[in-house]
């Protein structure tokens, strides 16, 4: 009953050229596939325009990577998530581990991210995972639950119904290194059982929980097919339509 979701993150790629044939290249190359499965592009904010004007009347939706949660104002190099909807972005990506460990995000302020996206009407979609040396300690599901509770700090059920959690254990992310699929499942398997503690059964039942981390063609159907994976938020695979397409079509 969750509809796959399989969302590509480009991240500090591409240029509008690049960005704008991909797009097109998936537009014809996922068809059939959108009809079945959710399509997301989440291109950098300065080709959020042309991605859109790419995908226009497609099954596939245009999201951005970051948002800041205050209203438009004095916040200088930053983007409101009233410019995103005025463009018809769809989705924000935030609590990237790269914004976390690179660029100092707090579960606090990632949590005010995540209230304004829903307020603005926007899917949230809150990324989590914990590091190496975390799950090597054995301290995987304390990061995950702690991480989910300051991000989900005063997030109704009601929010919920488009909030997105996606998994990326740090040590998975661009790095070739990929979770087992047990390892993934056993991630998400916990992730549920949290919603449903924090929130109900339903919700639980209801929240899709991506994997990401080095996603690839030749990874994605097993880790698609575990119970509680509900998708992949793709980076390095998803830059080029002949490595994102199949991914899509895994999803299928
Ligand atoms: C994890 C993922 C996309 P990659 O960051 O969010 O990137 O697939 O390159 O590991």
């Amino acid at each position: 009953m969750r509809r796959y979701l399989i969302a590509g993150n480009w991240k500090m790629n591409t240029t509008r050229q690049d960005g704008v044939a991909l797009a097109k290249s998936l537009v014809e190359g996922a068809a059939a596939a959108t009809k079945k499965v959710d399509v997301l592009v989440c291109p950098p904010f300065p080709y959020l325009i042309p991605v859109l004007d790419a995908v226009k009347d497609s099954g596939i939706a245009v999201g951005a990577q970051n948002a800041y949660f205050e209203a438009p104002g004095a916040f200088t190099g930053e983007v409101a998530l009233d410019m995103l909807v005025d463009l018809g972005c769809k989705s924000v990506i935030l609590g990237h581990s790269e914004r976390r460990h690179v660029l100092g995000e707090t579960d606090a302020i990632i949590n005010k991210k995540v209230i304004a996206t829903r307020k603005k009407g926007l899917q949230a979609i809150l990324c989590v995972g914990e590091l190496l040396e975390e799950r090597k300690a054995e301290k995987t599901e304390a990061v995950l639950d702690e991480q989910m509770a300051g991000g989900l700090k005063d997030v109704t059920a009601e929010m919920m119904a488009d909030v997105v959690i996606a998994y990326e254990p740090v040590w998975a992310i661009g790095t070739g290194l990929t979770a087992s699929p047990e390892q993934a499942e056993s991630a998400h398997a916990h992730l549920r059982k949290w919603l449903e503690t924090r929130y109900t059964p339903d919700v639980a039942k209801a929240t899709r929980i991506l994997y990401g981390g080095s996603v690839k063609a030749n990874n994605a159907e097993t880790l698609l097919s575990q119970a509680n994976v509900d998708g992949a938020l793709v980076g390095g695979a998803s830059l080029k339509a002949a490595d994102f397409l199949p991914i899509i079509e895994a999803g299928v």
